[in-house]
C-alpha cells in the first residue's frame, strides 16, 4: 500500500492538536506546560493509500525540530488561528516550506469565532502573498467543520519521498 507522510505545522495554540485529534481519534500526546512535545502519531486509510500524520510543536524556539521533520515529508498542513491572522512564526513555517519544495495546504481554523468580513480580509491577505499555496480550508477541528474536505485532500496526495 502507498505510504504517504504528512505534517501538521502551526504557532502555538492555533488549534494542532485539537484538530488531529478528531481527524485521527484519541492520539497519545506529551504535553509540557501546555505544549505537545511530542506526539504519537497516528494514520487513515484514504483511497487506498495509508496517510500517516506526524505533529510537531508550536513555539517559536523549536524550530528546529520542524525543519527535521520537514525532511523526509510528502505533503503539510499549516494551521492557521484565523481570529489572530497570520503571525510572524506561521511566515515563518510557510516559507520554510516553499524554501524546501515541500506542498502544502493552509487549514484556517476557529471560523467559529470570526466574522466573515475579517475572514475575507485573511484570505485576500493570504492568496496575495501566497500564491503557490494551492488549498485553503475554512474550519474548525473543535467542531468538525471543514474535515470531509481535508480527507478529500489528502486522499488525493501522491507519494514524493
Ligand atoms: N473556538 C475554537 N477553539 C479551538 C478550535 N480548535 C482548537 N481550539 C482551542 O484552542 C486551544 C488550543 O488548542 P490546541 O489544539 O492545544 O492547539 P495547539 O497548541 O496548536 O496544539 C484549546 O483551548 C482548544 O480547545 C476551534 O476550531 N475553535
Ligand atoms: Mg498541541
Amino acid at each position: 500500500m502507498e505510504k504517504i507522510k504528512v505534517v501538521i505545522l502551526g504557532s502555538e495554540d492555533v488549534g494542532k492538536t485539537t484538530l488531529m485529534e478528531n481527524l485521527l481519534g484519541n492520539i497519545g500526546k506529551v504535553e509540557y506546560n501546555k505544549t505537545t512535545v511530542a506526539i504519537d502519531y497516528g494514520s487513515l486509510i484514504l483511497n487506498g493509500k495509508k496517510i500517516h500524520i506526524f505533529g510537531t510543536p508550536g513555539q517559536k524556539r523549536f524550530h528546529f525540530m520542524r525543519e527535521l521533520t520537514l525532511k523526509g515529508v510528502d505533503f503539510a498542513i499549516v494551521v492557521l488561528d484565523s481570529s489572530k491572522g497570520i503571525m510572524d512564526l506561521d511566515k515563518k513555517i510557510i516559507n520554510t516550506l516553499n524554501n524546501m519544495n515541500i506542498p502544502y495546504l493552509i487549514f484556517l481554523n476557529k471560523i467559529d469565532i470570526v466574522n466573515r468580513e475579517n475572514l475575507n480580509k485573511l484570505l485576500y491577505e493570504i492568496k496575495e502573498n501566497y500564491k503557490d499555496c494551492c488549498h485553503i480550508i475554512e474550519g474548525s477541528g473543535l467542531n468538525g467543520v471543514g474535515l470531509d474536505k481535508l480527507k478529500d485532500i489528502l486522499s488525493n496526495l501522491t507519494y514524493r519521498k
